[in-house]
């Protein structure tokens, strides 16, 4: 049965805080068509393996504002070779909202799988993952992609935001899945505007306290980054802001980052834990 727990061998645990982004989709936000093809993929994950991921995050659907959906044989069909490819080298996750999906994934080795709806969007999901055994990241998101963004309003995002992260962990519980098993994520840029999402970093601690399962955080090159950072509408001028957001996170609680540059969030992570572990003996 998968748990977070730490573990030195890689390729069977998770190693470390940062989770690499490898999309094998035409039409991501930031870096869409980019690993397309299979090999690239692979490549591109080996690429980030090397860099110090902990977890290879495979996803073969764009999640981006208003992006189209994909079926679930043309998402297997991305995904999998990719998966098979990697798993035997790394922790593998697979992006997706389809128990189809995630079921072909984990047969090509996937341990973990990361569904955008929390197990929402299909009614077999949980059952999947709990069935299998493997570990699932629970994120909150208002709406559908396809429709997020269309003026998300709350009364008080960061208890909405908990209170639904916790619901899920209990729907994903009452499946079969194991608590160990469980991560979850406030969803960055899933139905919030810019002070919704700066407000749930803000909160961040509260969260992690509030559902009682390690927390990931995923901010990399966000639309919102490029606002705060007043670098505009290219998501690759925003990897120092990303950073910035890596450093926060780990250090309010976070358990893990879900990044597109991988090297400069592992460097970022080390310096957080060398400086924590000196706070630590100085206090
Ligand atoms: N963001 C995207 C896709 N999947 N999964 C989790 N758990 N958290 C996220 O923040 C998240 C996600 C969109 O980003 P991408 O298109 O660069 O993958």
């Amino acid at each position: 049965m998968f748990t977070w727990g730490l573990s030195q061998e890689r390729g069977t645990a998770v190693t470390g805080p940062v989770m690499g982004i490898v999309n094998v989709t035409p039409d991501s936000f930031s870096d869409g068509g980019r690993w397309f093809g299979a090999d690239a993929a692979h490549a591109h994950g080996v690429a980030l393996l090397e860099a110090g991921a902990a977890v290879l995050d495979v996803g073969g659907e764009s999640t981006r504002p208003g992006a189209e959906p994909v079926t679930a044989t043309d998402e297997i069909d991305r995904v999998v070779p990719v998966v098979r490819a990697l798993a035997p080298h790394a922790v593998v996750s697979v992006d997706t909202s389809k128990a189809a999906v995630a079921r072909a994934a984990i047969a090509a080795g996937a341990r973990i799988v990361n569904d955008v709806s929390a197990g929402r969007h299909d009614p077999d999901m949980l059952r999947v993952v709990a069935d299998a055994g493997v570990g699932f990241i629970a994120m909150h998101m208002r709406g559908e992609p396809r429709t997020m963004q269309e003026d998300p309003r709350y009364d008080d995002v960061v208890r909405e935001v908990i209170d639904h992260l916790r619901a899920r962990c209990d729907a994903a519980v009452s499946a079969g899945v194991a608590p160990e098993a469980l991560m979850v994520d406030p969803g960055i840029g899933f139905g919030k505007t810019v002070e919704h999402n700066v407000a749930l970093l803000a909160h961040l601690e509260t969260i992690v306290e509030r559902v009682e399962v390690p927390v990931l955080v995923g901010a990399s090159r966000k639309s919102f980054l490029g606002v705060l950072a007043g670098t505009g509408a290219d998501p690759g001028a925003r990897e120092a802001a990303t950073v910035a957001t890596t450093v926060w996170a780990l250090e309010h609680g976070a358990a893990m980052v879900r990044v597109h540059d991988v090297a400069a969030s592992v460097r970022a992570a080390a310096i957080v834990g060398r400086v924590r572990s000196m706070a630590a003996v100085a206090a």
